[in-house]
């Protein structure tokens, strides 16, 4: 699945035209289906016309269009992906627009893209989607199917933790990635970054040197695959082109007219050497050729016309009546043509400002089949990671630059063999057939399993952050301190799990306090310890032996409406859902309902509960219902630690607050920067918590590790005090 399908479709005057798309990914990847067979998923080029229809095979594969609108291709392609993502991705970030228009066209066209996906998926052995235009499809394939193999790879640089977290939709990004099985990048640096961002930005566990990361109860690998090209294409196509009678000096630059490719500073570059090494002016020719690309996007427009005056006045400065020290050629060149510049381009010059990979080094060098040419790359492509015997340039540096063409139009043979002959080799082992070969290998492979946290793990989250403070523990209980059960009364504390919370509440520096839905007497009965301070119905009401009971003043009018609520609720319930009445809040249980009824059941309930002055608040598969008097799990955890320790209590304690649910959201948010949080549970919901937790058991070795934790500072337990 990818934004294009290996063809283009334009409308001409005798109707749709279909020529061939450009680009490495289609060379890829269609000689692979071609072989294994398969379906490609992807936008056809052009909005389709009443009953004009696209052909739904490509020789032994098939095609799935997903057509697009205009405004759809104007948000999502040239909007999001082109105007935030690509020069976001780049580095490039002043150049990124934040449109959330853009964003929302870019998720409705994602999860078309997934619908389409969806229905051919079934029977697929994998789905492999790529690139930056379809960060969000596995989140939504996933959601539909939960045991679908999904890989993605990433053509462009994924950019640092500084750079990404700019992007205003940044976790919804990430967690779109992490519905895959495996996550492909070109060279280490990308995959690290990812790797990074995940960690700090979603708070999910990072193996950083199994490069595997757990989101919630989810696993993925990252990889690091770098493309290759068709070597052995382009080896022959370079000994069969033509040859041109004058043989010239060239410096040959080949792009996509791409704001990325650092297409003028090269020009800055090639002036700089006619200025530092005028034995060349008259003698040398710097051939830039450039196919024109987005040009409906603005600043592929102004590129253009920058590089038009930059190219004019070069020439203009030093040209003379026979010689002119630029020519730049706007046009896509065929694959023979490009083979034969490549072959005797004395030096390739590709200095892109910043790139995934840059196929064209590639190329450069599996058609140096002649007098071997210099490759000059710069540092900043990810293809400079493994072609090192290349001139590696700074871009930005001119002088560099032009030092480094001075050096490849005078290297002696020997060197120049030396360096062509190690580049061929790896290349042509490392084509593009090896590339796709490694990454269905890894695709295929057992999927990762879970890791039970370790010590370690909790030791390095906590460490810093407790230091020697006395410590007020915060635990949700359904779902946290137990798994979700059948029926409430069946989530029983384990025996494991009641020991490693009596050792948190045995100790004088930790208070434990249990944060829940339910009522006080039914969470008192199910945690069975007396000891501990209990936050119930999601806090309306607080009672424990070191703090003066609480509840909520306003709940006094709301007596006898909750009973007026409880009839309603009972009027509507079918199919085995029940209410539990708990005082103040009711919730409407539906596990025992069929799947494919839940969801009209819960509108309805969601309807009654309003019509009766309640707020609706959706849990594992149920409904709350609670007053709207601005009372949450939040504001309960706060007064309880003005409660317990004054105003100033974020001197005197620590915090940490554990849950799984969507109530538990609101102490997150309130006390993010105040506390360490964490979100027990599925990856499929988004979380203001810090970290993620995978389950219950994970859970344990946090309480266990807290109750083996050292005495807290006795100066810091006095003070508390
Ligand atoms: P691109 O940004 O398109 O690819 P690149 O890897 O250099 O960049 O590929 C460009 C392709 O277009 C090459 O195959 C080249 O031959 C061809 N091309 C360029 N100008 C041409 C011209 N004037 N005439 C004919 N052909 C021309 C994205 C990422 C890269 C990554 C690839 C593959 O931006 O970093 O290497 O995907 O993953």
């Amino acid at each position: 699945m990818s934004n294009r399908l290996p063809f283009t479709y334009s409308r001409t005057a005798e109707g749709l035209k279909r020529s061939r798309s450009s680009g490495g990914l289609v060379s890829a990847l269609d000689p692979v289906l071609r072989k294994r067979g398969g379906t490609w998923i992807g936008w056809p080029g052009v909005e389709l016309r009443g009953n004009e229809r696209i052909s739904t095979r490509a020789g032994s594969y098939r095609i799935a269009p997903v057509p697009l609108s205009e405004p759809e291709v104007a948000r999502y392609y040239r909007g999001f992906s082109n105007r935030t993502l690509w020069p976001l991705f780049h580095s490039l970030p002043a150049l990124s627009q934040f449109e959330r228009v853009d964003w929302e066209g870019y998720e409705a066209v994602n999860q078309r893209f997934a619908d389409v996906a969806e229905k051919h998926a079934r029977e697929a052995e994998l789905v492999w989607i790529h690139d930056y235009h379809l960060m969000l499809s596995p989140e939504f394939m996933r959601r539909a199917n939960a045991d679908a193999r999904l890989a993605f790879f990433l053509h462009i640089p994924f950019p640092s933790y500084d750079v990404f977290r700019l992007c205003p939709w940044d976790h919804q990004l990430l967690r779109g990635l992490l519905a895959c099985d495996l996550i492909g990048f070109h060279v280490e640096t990308y995959a690290r970054n990812f790797l990074d961002c995940a960690a700090r930005i979603l708070g999910a566990r990072v193996d950083m040197e199994s490069m595997v990361v757990e989101h919630g109860d989810r696993v993925a690998r990252v990889g690091v695959f770098p493309i290759g090209i068709e070597f052995a294409e382009f080896e022959k196509a370079a000994m069969k082109a033509g040859r041109e009678r004058k043989r010239e000096r060239i410096v040959l630059g080949v792009d996509r007219l791409d704001y990325t490719k650092g297409i003028p500073e090269r020009i800055r570059a090639f002036e700089r050497l006619l200025e530092l090494h005028p034995e060349h002016v008259g003698e040398v020719v710097f051939l830039q050729l450039a196919v024109p690309s987005r040009s409906e996007v603005e600043e592929y427009q102004d590129l253009k016309r920058e590089i038009d005056g930059l190219v004019g006045r070069v020439n203009g400065r030093f040209a003379t009546s026979t010689w002119s020290p630029i020519r730049y050629l706007v046009r896509s060149m065929p694959r023979e043509r490009l083979c034969g510049l490549y072959r005797d381009a004395e030096v390739a010059l590709i200095t892109p400002l910043r790139d995934g990979m840059n196929l064209v080094a590639k190329e450069y060098v599996a058609c140096q089949v002649d007098d071997p040419g210099v490759l000059i790359l710069s540092r900043m492509a990810g293809a400079a990671e493994t072609m090192r015997e290349a001139l590696l340039v700074n871009p930005f540096n001119l002088d560099d630059t032009a030092e480094a063409i001075h050096r490849g139009l005078t290297m002696g043979e020997d060197e120049r063999a030396s360096r062509i002959a190690s580049l061929r080799r790896r290349e042509r082992r490392d084509d593009v057939e090896a590339w796709v070969g490694g990454f269905l290998t890894a695709a295929a492979a057992e999927r990762a399993d879970l890791q039970p946290i370790s010590d370690e793990e909790i030791h390095r989250w906590l460490v810093s952050y407790v230091k020697r403070y006395p410590l007020c523990l915060f635990l949700d209980y359904d779902g946290t301190l137990t798994p979700i059960a059948a029926h409430p009364s069946k989530a029983k504390l384990r025996k494991t799990m009641r020991e490693a919370l009596a050792r948190c509440a045995g100790r004088r520096d930790t208070e434990v306090s249990i944060v829940s839905g339910r009522a006080m007497a039914d969470i008192r009965k199910m945690v069975g310890d007396p000891d501990l301070i209990y936050a119930a119905n999601h806090g309306l009401e607080v009672e424990g032996p070191s703090i003066e009971s609480f509840r909520h003043q306003d709940l006094i009018h709301y007596e006898g409406r909750s009973r007026d609520l409880l009839v309603g609720l009972e009027k509507i319930a079918r199919d085995g859902a029940w209410t539990e009445a708990k005082g103040p809040t009711l919730t409407f249980h539906v596990r025992p309902v069929p799947e494919s009824k839940r969801k009209a059941l819960l509108e309805k309930a969601r309807v009654v509960m309003a019509n009766h002055g309640y707020q609706a608040r959706e849990a594992h598969a149920a409904l709350e219902a609670r007053p709207p008097i601005g009372w949450d799990k939040g504001r309960a955890v706060l007064h309880i630690l003005r409660e317990c320790y004054g105003p100033a209590w974020s001197e005197r304690v620590r915090v940490i607050y554990v849950g799984d649910d969507q109530t538990d959201e609101d102490a997150f948010r309130f006390l993010s920067g105040l506390a360490m949080t964490f979100r027990v549970g599925s990856a499929e919901t988004p979380t203001a918590a810090q970290h993620r937790l995978p389950n219950v058991d994970a859970v344990r070795r946090l309480l266990e590790w807290i109750g083996a934790r050292p005495r807290a500072d006795s100066e810091l337990l006095d003070a508390s005090r």
